[in-house]
């Protein structure tokens, strides 16, 4: 694990991100752990999660024109991720968010920011299943833009929607990298050295990743 891997996930346990026990998952999942990228909440913790995916990008040298953050999460991740490759890797990029509900009044439409056009690459949170991403890819090739990648801060590491994981399903589909700062396995090895790791999670992870993982 690099510095900035064990760096991501101490600031998602400082900030209540990442929290052990027992949640339902949008796949219906019953999951040991759950992600809420939500509760990054104060500007000095934004600031870090901003460079940990900048430097992500920077490291897997992901060619791309444009940074998406999907509503609602991706939105601030992208944001962040944007202010980090200006401030710490000299690259002044474009931005762009959607909106929900397209707006039928003002500016309208239901993009904001920065042209959705060339090469795409797309800021998020968390890929269980792959249904989020899914739509958002959509979006990307409605607006006539292509996608150029995807990076997320955690992937979680299930099956799909076969026997791959769906960020694997997603790579294969679309031949882009699909990115993450971390993986579940960087969270059981973070759970392994920790002697104040919370009672039973680690066993509780295990079983997990034996029912879904790949
Ligand atoms: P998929 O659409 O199944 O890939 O799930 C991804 C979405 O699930 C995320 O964008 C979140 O809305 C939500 N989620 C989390 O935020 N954190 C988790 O740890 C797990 C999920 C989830 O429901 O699977």
């Amino acid at each position: 694990m690099e510095d900035y891997q064990r760096a991501f996930i101490e600031l998602a346990r400082r900030y209540d991100v990442l929290r052990f026990g027992e949640f339902t998952l949008k796949s219906g999942r019953q999951s040991p752990y759950f992600f809420n990228a939500g509760a990054f909440a104060t500007g000095a913790a934004l600031a870090a999660l901003g460079r940990c995916y900048a430097r992500c990008i920077v490291d897997a040298g992901v060619a791309f024109d444009v940074l998406l953050g999907p509503a609602y999460k991706g939105i601030p991740l992208a944001a962040t991720t944007a202010v980090a490759l200006a401030d710490h890797h000299e690259r002044d990029v474009p931005f762009a968010y959607n909106r929900k509900e397209a707006k039928d009044h003002g500016e309208g439409g239901s993009l904001v920011g920065a042209p959705l056009a060339g090469r795409v690459l797309v800021i998020d949170d968390v890929i269980t299943a792959g249904t989020a991403v899914g739509e958002v890819i959509a979006m990307i090739e409605a607006a006539g833009a292509r996608l150029a990648g995807v990076v997320i801060g955690l992937d979680r590491r299930e099956r799909g929607q076969g026997e791959r994981s769906a960020v694997q399903e997603i790579a294969g589909r679309h031949g882009v990298p699909v990115l993450s700062i971390v993986h579940m396995g960087h969270l059981i090895d973070y759970l392994r050295e920790r002697d104040d790791a919370p009672a039973g999670a680690l066993e509780a992870m295990l079983a997990y990743r034996e029912q879904y993982g790949v």
